[in-house]
C-alpha cells in the first residue's frame, strides 16, 4: 500500500485516544478498509498542490520583498485558500448532529420462510455496515444531550446492494403524512426571527404546532419520557418505525416492523444530569461511542422483526399498520430475532464518512419492499432529493462511504463529481453495440411486489388514522411510577417555557385525552386548571415499553470516578481499577490537583481534577479509603458531586475511611455500596449495583 505520513492519530491526553493499538500499529483507529476509503488523496511524503506539483513552502505567501504586497501568481496560496473557503457542505436539514461507526451484521436466525433477502437469511456471510446516530433538531455543532428523538440509521453493504434502514430510537413518529414534515420541523427548529432556542423543543412554536396537531400526542409521550435523553447511543433501542413488506422467492408477502435491541440494556440520563452534561461535555454521546469501540467494548444490537399477515386492509388486531403514529405491542406480536449488529471500528475521517454518508429509505435489496405508509412514501422521495443540495449533485453514491460493495452497472452518466470513467458507447437499453449489457435481471433482481390498487384520487386522511390518543394512554399506562414522574416533569418544563397561555391551555386539553392524572399533575405544575377529558378506559398496557431493568445488566463501557486525595489507599484504588476494568468499565482517578497524588505507599496517577470533571460524567462515584477521607469530607466539591450523584440515583461506593464521608453527608439507602477495604467482593458488589443503572427507590421524590 502507498505510504502515508499523517494518516495516523496523535496520542492525546484522553484515555480513549490512548486505548488499544490498532491492527495497523497506529493508535486509535483500526485498519481502514481501502475499498471504502481509498488512500489516493494522501500518498507520498512531500506536500504537493492538488495537481501534484511539489511545493517548496506552505508557510509563507509569495510577496514582493518580505514585507511587500502578495502576488496573484502564488497558485499554492490561491488554491489553499480557495479549497479552505469551500470545506463545508450544507449540514443535514434534520439530524445534522451525529456520530457514526463501522461494523458488521450477522444473521443468527434466518428469515428464509418470509423473505429472499440474503442479508436476512444467509448465515454464512457477514454484512459490513456503517451506522450513524443523531439528534434531530439541533445544528451540527449542537449538544448531544438535548431532549430529542435520536436517529438510528444503518447502511448495510449487502452483496445484493445497499440496504438503508433509516430509523429512530422511538417506534412511532410525530406525524402521519410526509406532507406535514416541513411543518413539524419548522416548528421545532429555532424560531426564525432570532434563531433561538438551539436544539430544544421547549418553545412556543413547537408546542403551538403540537397542540394543534393531535396526531403528535403519542410521540410526545415518548419524547417527554427518558427515551429522549439516552445515557449513550449504545443503550438505545432502534426502530424502523414504518411497516415494510417482505417477499420470498415465490412472491408471497409478509408485513414487517424492524427493531434493534441493545445488549447493553436500554438506559437514559435524568433531565438535570442531561442539562449539566450538555455544558460539561456536549460531545458525550460521540465520545462514549468512540471510546467504547476503542476500548474493545463493541456496542451490539440484536435485530428482531415483528411479522404480520399481509392482509388486504393491512391492519393487525385493529391497528392500522400504515399509520406511523401507532406501534404494535410486543405482547400482541412477539419479536423474532434475526441477527446481531456489532460496531467495531471508528471512522478514519469524520467528514468523509459520518458527514458524507447518505442514507435513503428507498435503498432496499431484493426481498424487501414498501407499504403505502404515506410517511414512508414521502421519505422515499426526500432522501434522494436532499443529497442533490447537500452532496452537490447526482453522483453521491460514488463517494467512498456510500459505494455499494457489489458490482454496480447503470446507464447513468456524467454529472457533477463523476468519479467513474465509463467505457463503451452504449449507455442505453436495449442495445446491441454493447452486447446488450447491462442486461435485465428479471425475477433475480429487486421487483416491486405486484399488487392490485384502485381508488379515487383524494387529499384526505383515512378514518383508521383518526384515533390520536389511545396509544398515548397505552404508553402512560405502561410506565412505572418513576417514569411517569419524569414524563410529568418534562411536560411541565417544556410547557413552562412557553409564553403563550393559549398554547399551554390547548396542550393541556390534549393531555386530558391521555390521562387524568397526567393532566392534573402537569396543570398543577403550570399553575393552571386541569381540563376534563375522556381518555380511553381500555387502552391497556404493554410492559415491554417500560425501560426499568428486571435484573442487573452488562456494565461494559460504563464509567466510574474514584475520589482521592493525599494519603489515599493507593493500593486499594489500583486493585479496584483492575477489577472494574476487567468488567469493561473505565475508571478515572479524580483528585484536587493533577499529576500524581501522594498515596499511603508511593503515588497514584491522577486522571482528572475537580476543576475538569463533574459527577455527571460518571455512572458511579467511589470515595477512596485512606487518610485522604478527612480532606475530601471538608471539600465542598465532594459534597456537591456526591449529592448530585445521589440525586441522580447513581451507584455510590466507599471503602475504609471513605465510608465516613458518605455517613457525614447522610448518603444511605439502595445503591450505596461500602466495605472495609477495596476487596474483590467490594468490586463485585459495585458491578452489580452499576448493572441496575439507577436506584430509583432511593428517594421518594422525583429526580428532575
Ligand atoms: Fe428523515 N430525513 N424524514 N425521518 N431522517 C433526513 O435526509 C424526512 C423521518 C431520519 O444519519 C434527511 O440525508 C422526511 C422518519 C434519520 O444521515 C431528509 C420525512 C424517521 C435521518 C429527511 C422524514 C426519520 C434522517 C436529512 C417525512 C424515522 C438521519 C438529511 C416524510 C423512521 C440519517 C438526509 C443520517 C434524515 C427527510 C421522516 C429518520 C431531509 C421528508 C419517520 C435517522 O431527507
Amino acid at each position: 500500500m502507498a505510504s502515508r505520513t499523517n494518516g495516523g492519530k496523535a496520542k492525546g491526553p484522553e484515555r480513549e485516544r490512548a486505548a488499544t493499538p490498532a491492527a495497523d500499529g497506529r493508535t486509535g483507529v483500526a485498519a481502514r478498509d481501502d475499498a471504502l476509503a481509498p488512500p489516493w488523496g494522501q500518498r507520498g511524503d512531500a506536500i504537493t498542490t492538488e495537481g501534484g506539483i511539489p511545493v517548496d513552502d506552505t508557510d509563507n505567501s509569495v510577496t514582493v520583498g518580505p514585507r511587500g504586497p502578495t502576488l496573484l501568481q502564488d497558485f499554492h496560496l490561491r488554491e489553499k485558500i480557495m479549497h479552505f473557503d469551500h470545506e463545508r457542505i450544507p449540514e443535514r436539514v434534520v439530524h445534522a448532529r451525529g456520530a457514526g461507526a463501522h461494523g458488521r451484521f450477522v444473521v443468527t436466525d434466518p428469515l428464509d420462510d418470509v423473505t429472499c433477502a440474503r442479508v436476512l437469511t444467509d448465515t454464512a456471510s457477514e454484512t459490513p455496515v456503517f451506522v450513524r446516530f443523531s439528534t434531530v433538531a439541533g445544528s451540527r455543532g449542537s449538544l448531544d444531550t438535548a431532549r430529542d428523538v435520536r436517529g438510528f440509521a444503518v447502511k448495510f453493504y449487502t452483496d445484493e446492494g445497499i440496504w438503508d434502514l433509516v430509523g429512530n430510537n422511538i417506534p412511532v413518529f410525530f406525524i402521519q403524512d410526509g406532507i406535514k414534515f416541513p411543518d413539524v420541523i419548522h416548528a421545532v427548529k429555532p424560531e426564525p426571527d432570532r434563531e433561538i432556542p438551539q436544539a430544544a423543543s421547549a418553545h412556543d412554536t413547537f408546542w403551538d404546532f403540537a397542540s394543534l396537531q393531535p396526531e403528535t400526542t403519542h410521540m410526545l409521550m415518548w419524547v417527554m419520557s427518558d427515551r429522549a435523553i439516552p445515557r449513550s447511543y449504545r443503550t438505545m433501542q432502534g426502530f424502523g418505525v414504518h411497516t415494510f413488506r417482505l417477499y420470498d422467492g415465490a412472491g408471497a408477502t409478509t408485513l414487517v416492523k424492524f427493531h434493534w435491541t441493545p445488549t447493553a440494556g436500554v438506559h437514559s440520563l435524568v433531565w438535570e444530569e442531561a442539562q449539566k452534561l450538555g455544558g460539561i461535555d456536549p460531545d458525550v454521546h460521540r465520545r462514549d461511542l468512540w471510546a467504547a469501540i476503542e476500548a474493545g467494548a463493541h456496542p451490539e444490537w440484536d435485530l428482531s422483526v415483528q411479522l404480520f399477515p399481509d392482509t388486504e386492509d393491512q391492519m393487525f388486531e385493529g391497528i392500522d399498520l400504515l399509520d406511523p403514529t401507532k406501534l404494535v405491542p410486543e405482547e400482541m406480536a412477539p419479536l423474532r430475532r434475526v441477527g446481531r449488529l456489532t460496531l467495531d471500528r471508528n471512522p478514519t475521517n469524520y467528514f468523509a464518512e459520518t458527514e458524507q454518508v447518505a442514507f435513503c429509505t428507498a435503498h432496499v435489496p431484493r426481498g424487501i419492499d414498501f407499504t403505502d405508509d404515506p410517511l414512508l412514501q414521502a421519505r422515499n422521495f426526500s432522501y434522494l432529493d436532499t443529497q442533490l443540495t447537500r452532496l452537490g449533485g447526482p453522483n453521491f453514491n460514488q463517494l467512498p462511504i456510500n459505494r455499494p460493495r457489489n458490482d454496480v452497472n447503470t446507464n447513468e452518466r456524467d454529472g457533477f463529481g463523476q468519479q467513474a470513467i465509463h467505457e463503451g458507447v452504449a449507455a442505453y437499453s436495449p442495445n446491441t453495440v454493447g452486447g446488450g449489457c447491462p442486461f435485465h435481471m428479471g425475477a433475480a433482481g429487486h421487483r416491486h411486489v405486484p399488487r392490485a390498487v384502485s381508488g379515487t384520487v383524494v387529499r384526505e386522511r383515512p378514518v383508521s388514522f383518526g384515533d390520536h390518543y389511545s396509544q398515548a394512554t397505552l404508553f402512560w399506562n405502561s410506565m412505572s411510577p418513576v417514569e411517569r414522574d419524569h414524563i410529568v416533569g418534562a411536560f411541565s418544563f417544556e410547557l413552562g417555557k412557553c409564553n403563550s397561555p393559549a398554547v399551554r391551555e390547548r396542550m393541556l386539553g390534549n393531555l386530558a385525552e391521555v390521562d387524568a392524572e397526567l393532566v392534573s399533575r402537569v396543570a398543577d405544575a403550570l399553575g393552571m386548571p386541569a381540563p376534563e377529558g375522556s381518555p380511553s378506559s381500555d387502552a391497556g398496557a404493554s410492559p415491554a415499553l417500560s425501560m426499568l431493568p428486571e435484573a442487573p445488566g452488562p456494565v461494559g463501557g460504563r464509567t466510574v470516578g474514584v475520589l482521592v486525595g493525599p494519603g489515599v489507599d493507593g493500593r486499594g484504588a489500583e486493585s479496584l481499577r483492575t477489577a472494574l476494568e476487567a468488567a469493561g468499565m473505565s475508571v478515572y482517578v479524580v483528585a484536587p490537583k493533577g499529576g500524581k497524588v501522594e498515596a499511603r505507599r508511593g503515588t497514584l496517577d491522577v486522571d482528572r481534577t475537580v476543576l475538569t470533571t463533574d459527577s455527571v460524567e460518571y455512572d458511579a462515584l467511589v470515595v477512596a479509603g485512606g487518610d485522604s477521607a478527612a480532606e475530601l469530607a471538608a471539600d465542598p466539591w465532594t459534597a456537591v458531586n456526591l449529592g448530585e450523584a445521589f440525586r441522580h440515583h447513581k451507584t455510590i461506593g466507599a471503602w475504609g475511611e471513605g465510608s465516613g464521608v458518605l455517613d457525614a453527608l447522610g448518603l444511605t439507602g439502595p445503591g450505596i455500596v461500602t466495605a472495609a477495604s477495596a476487596t474483590k467482593t467490594f468490586a463485585k458488589d459495585l458491578i452489580t449495583a452499576i448493572g441496575w443503572h439507577r436506584h430509583w427507590d432511593r428517594v421518594p421524590v422525583a429526580a428532575r
